[in-house]
């Protein structure tokens, strides 16, 4: 453990979107290097889910999504530092990327942090998009059908409980 580091734990749900290559190895490949980050605990992770994508241009292939539980003595920086390293060795190219939420080999986005709030230019969590995206909550409500937003105050399932048309889940594949 490095020097200064804090002793305790904060459990963290990680959000995974891949649209680009092999979406399949994409996936495990990051899990595998999530699992590997130093000062984190890959706990549980969630089926992986066919989805249609959401905003960005068109004729994009659909996305595979899948959301984990991770326990980390990280501070949120040095976290999101290290998943966005962890897209970089993947293959991801944010300066390859012209238009927002165009195709991409993996997104790794911070969904919850404990009970905390963060709302920095770089960071904010939970993360600012959750409670309107099916492709978001399904996998997370496998993990954390009771865990609580933050901000709304609202559970995970009540949450997907009470999107209009979750069109955009097509399936749970059957791994
Ligand atoms: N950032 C702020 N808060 C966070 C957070 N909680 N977690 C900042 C991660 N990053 C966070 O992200 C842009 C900036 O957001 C980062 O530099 C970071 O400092 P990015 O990963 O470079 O780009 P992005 O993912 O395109 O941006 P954004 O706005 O986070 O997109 P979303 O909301 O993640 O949407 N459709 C389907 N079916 N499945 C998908 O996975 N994903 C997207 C991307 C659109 N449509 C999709 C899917
Ligand atoms: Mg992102």
């Amino acid at each position: 453990m490095s020097p200064g580091r804090r002793m305790e734990t904060e459990q963290v749900f990680l959000g995974l979107g891949s649209n680009l290559g092999n979406r399949l190895d994409n996936l495990g490949q990051a899990l595998a290097k999530i699992a590997a980050l130093p000062d984190c605990r890959l706990l549980r992770t969630s089926g992986f889910y066919e989805t249609r994508p959401i905003g960005g241009p068109p004729g994009q292939e659909n996305y595979l999504n899948a959301a984990c539980q991770i326990r980390t003595r990280l501070f949120p920086p040095e976290l999101l530092a290290a998943t966005q390293r962890t897209e970089r060795e993947l293959g991801r190219r944010r300066e390859e990327e012209p238009e927002r939420w165009g195709p991409r080999r993996i997104d790794i986005d911070i969904l919850l942090w404990g009970d905390s709030t963060l709302d920095r230019p770089e960071l904010i969590v939970p993360h600012p998009r959750l409670t309107e995206r099916a492709f978001v909550l399904a996998p997370l409500a496998e993990l954390a059908p009771d865990a609580t937003h933050p901000a709304t105050g609202l559970r995970i399932r009540e949450l997907l409980e009470r999107m209009a048309e979750p069109h955009e889940v097509i399936c749970r594949l059957p791994l």
